[in-house]
């Protein structure tokens, strides 16, 4: 019982704790802020949903399984009646969690398509800012195509490269690997894609949100991968073509 009672009463500490971390964005958004890119606002009530779904059903269980604790203790010695072959019930069982899951698939399967929409290169009527991204045992390159072919920025686990993205604008990521498979990700703006060998995957969002954003590598790939950090810099769009200029005449070199 007073065992009981100081968990009672820590774990409402703990929560403050937990919540003091938090902006009331990153709260309402279950740990993401909403709107930071093109992909917060596709994934955000997807993520939101399925919390709450799944906050739904904790709770039911919860109830399941407390009812009977509280309201179904032992009365008597004698045997309890035992049952079989419930049919309503276990059609209930069956038929409902395949409801979910169907739902959520459904969400995600929207979602997934929008997010993958790339546009065209062929599509010139719609201003595209092109930016490789290839990962190395154990960092990042860079790559603007608009700067020249020539215009990589390389990064090492000592100096972790800066990703430079204009503000309001559609960038168009290709994203692959010289020899491991890594993993982009950057939290904040909702998004991991594989960088695999031999592979060029593609994802196109916008940066809605001025700053700085750091980045990881997010599939183990050797003895330094917790080192494989970048940082992504929003910056005005007069400033990102600065950036391109400034990478213009030399172009070589880790950018911090
Ligand atoms: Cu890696």
């Amino acid at each position: 019982m007073h065992r009981l009672r100081r968990a009672a009463l820590l774990s409402p500490l703990v929560l403050l704790s937990l919540l003091g971390g938090c902006s009331v964005d990153e709260l309402r958004g279950f740990g993401f802020e909403e709107g930071v890119t093109s992909v917060n606002d596709t994934s955000m009530g997807l993520w939101q949903g399925a919390w709450l779904a799944a906050a739904v059903v904790g709770v039911i269980t919860l109830i399941l399984i407390l009812w009977p604790i509280v309201f179904h203790r032992k009365k008597s010695d004698e045997f309890p009646k035992q049952t079989q072959y419930n049919v309503s019930v276990e059609v209930a069982y069956t038929v409902i969690p395949f409801i979910i899951v169907a739902v959520l698939f459904a969400y995600t399967a929207r979602a997934q398509n929008e997010i993958k929409e790339v546009t065209p290169v062929t599509n010139q009527s719609v201003k595209v800012h092109d930016i490789t991204v290839n990962a190395i045992q154990w960092s990042w390159q860079f790559t603007y195509k608009e700067a020249g072919p020539e215009a990589t920025v390389t990064g090492t686990p000592a100096q972790p490269p800066t990703l430079y993205m204009p503000l309001g604008e559609k960038v168009r990521f290709k994203i692959t690997a010289s020899d491991v498979v890594h993993g982009f990700w950057v939290p904040a703006f909702m998004i991991q894609i594989q960088n695999i060998p031999g592979v060029e995957n593609q994802i196109e969002f916008t940066a809605q949100k001025l700053g700085t954003f750091p980045g990881r590598c997010n599939i183990l790939c050797g003895r330094q991968h917790s080192q494989m950090l970048f940082d992504v810099k929003v910056v005005t769009p007069a400033e990102y073509q600065s950036y391109l200029d400034s990478l213009k005449p030399e172009a070589e070199g880790a950018e911090a």
